[in-house]
């Protein structure tokens, strides 16, 4: 590779590609573990319910704690750059504990091992998620926002259970963790009452939030949804819910970019966002025509989040996971696929002359700007993620022949 060429390509409009390729490795991406076995968990009704879907029967499905484990380790070491491990409460190793315990009552000791293994790994971090879903006690598709008291109490338990838990895995971790909430409820026709199932879910949240927590070094977040299979006409946490709801108690808002109507961008949202929140966190996604969930490509909109990130100086404030999961191609290779791209969407933003063009936009200069901004888009980016890979002594294109002998050697036997 002709490192020179690449350099003076990209100096010639003021653009520092070491720079950009010694900061990249340093973001930190978090990672979802329910890629690996199509969002089913250890501990629930062993389905995907409540508006989730996976598609697909690709063979190798990870079945248990074990399996998961050795699929995550591989795929990450296919990952090059910082990473964080974002846990489901459903992954809760329950070892002889097993239909013993229900989710209300999880403590820290069913995600030790868990910790054990993000430590043996080198990871950066662990972020964790409540689930509410997937379990027998969803009832009518709903959860915090039930009628039914027992029903609602005992989510509200769960989420009080997993803030704790949240805590011990960032004292533990040593960096602070995401808590994310988001819950499925919703209705599938017309409803009678929009506002009581709203109040509920408030109730819920705020009886949650009261369980006292160190803000050091748990963040809490709440994700809203416009819809999803089955739950076409109503969902209780809406975008405008949980806005209000983040900015009155002091939690951060989740953007998920498959979670708004197709013409709604969440890079336009992210500094929306970043002018009133210390931080803004991410569910990356591709939706195709719908909240589809499908692996993370290198597109247009990928690169505006990653952009909206980069040049606002965001990237301590932006947590940025990734959520999607395709049961249709090795497992393993959407891991890889979308968590390179990343990766490599953070690299394409930090080599912008973000600095010039902003000064440009500020002088109404439009055409320089518009001029700036094509002659950037055919820069040699590719030999620039190659220059990354290097400094990372991260496997290239080939990483794809590395899952496809584990395939053969490991996944294989999974029958
Ligand atoms: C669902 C939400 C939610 C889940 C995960 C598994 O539409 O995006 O984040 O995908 O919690
Ligand atoms: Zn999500």
């Amino acid at each position: 590779m002709d490192i020179k060429y690449v350099k003076d390509s990209y100096g010639k409009l003021g653009i520092d590609v070491d720079a950009a390729v010694k900061k990249v490795g340093d973001i930190p991406i978090s990672i979802h573990c329910w890629q690996g076995d199509d969002v089913i968990g250890f501990d629930g009704s062993g389905s995907l319910g409540d508006g989730l879907a996976t598609t697909g029967n690709y063979p190798g499905r990870a079945r248990n704690f074990e399996e998961l484990k050795e699929d995550i380790k591989f795929a990450f070491s296919l990952i090059p750059g910082k990473k964080r491990l974002n846990l489901h409460a459903c992954y809760a190793v329950l070892g002889a504990d097993k239909g013993k315990v229900d989710r209300d009552k999880y403590t820290y000791k069913y995600f030790e091992p868990w910790v054990k293994f993000a430590k043996e790994l080198g990871l950066d971090g662990i972020d964790f998620n409540p689930t509410f879903f997937s379990h027998k006690m969803m009832k009518n598709g709903l959860s915090l926002s039930s009628p039914d008291e027992k029903v609602r109490k005992f989510w509200v338990e769960h989420g009080k259970a997993c803030l704790k838990i949240t805590e011990y895995i960032a004292t533990e971790m040593g960096t602070p963790s995401l808590m994310n909430i988001w819950v499925p409820d919703g209705m599938k026709d017309v409803p009678a009452d929009r506002l009581t199932p709203r109040l509920r879910l408030k109730e819920s949240l705020d009886e949650i939030l009261a369980t006292p927590y160190d803000k050091k070094k748990v963040v809490v977040s709440v994700e809203s949804k416009v819809f999803a299979v089955g739950i076409e006409s109503y969902t209780v946490g809406s975008n405008e819910f949980y806005q209000n709801y983040a900015a009155k108690s002091g939690v951060c808002c989740l953007l998920d970019n498959g979670h708004y109507h197709p013409l709604e961008y969440v890079s336009d949202k992210i500094p929306a966002l970043l002018a009133f929140y210390d931080k803004v966190a991410l569910h990356v996604t591709r939706g195709v025509r719908w909240d589809s969930d499908h692996v993370v490509l290198l597109e247009d909109e990928l690169k505006e989040i990653a952009k909206e990130i980069v040049r606002n100086d965001a990237t301590d404030k932006v947590m940025i996971g990734l959520d999607y999961f395709d049961a249709s191609i090795n497992r393993i290779a959407a891991w890889v696929v979308g968590a390179r791209n990343m990766r490599k969407a953070l690299l394409y933003a930090l080599l912008q002359p973000n600095a010039r063009m902003k000064e440009l936009q500020d002088n109404a200069e439009f055409t320089e700007l518009m001029w700036l901004n094509e002659e950037v888009k055919t820069l040699p980016f590719g030999e620039a993620w190659a220059m990354y890979l290097e400094s990372e002594k991260a496997v290239g294109a080939e990483w794809l022949e590395q899952v496809k002998k584990y395939e053969s050697k490991i996944l294989g036997e999974r029958k």
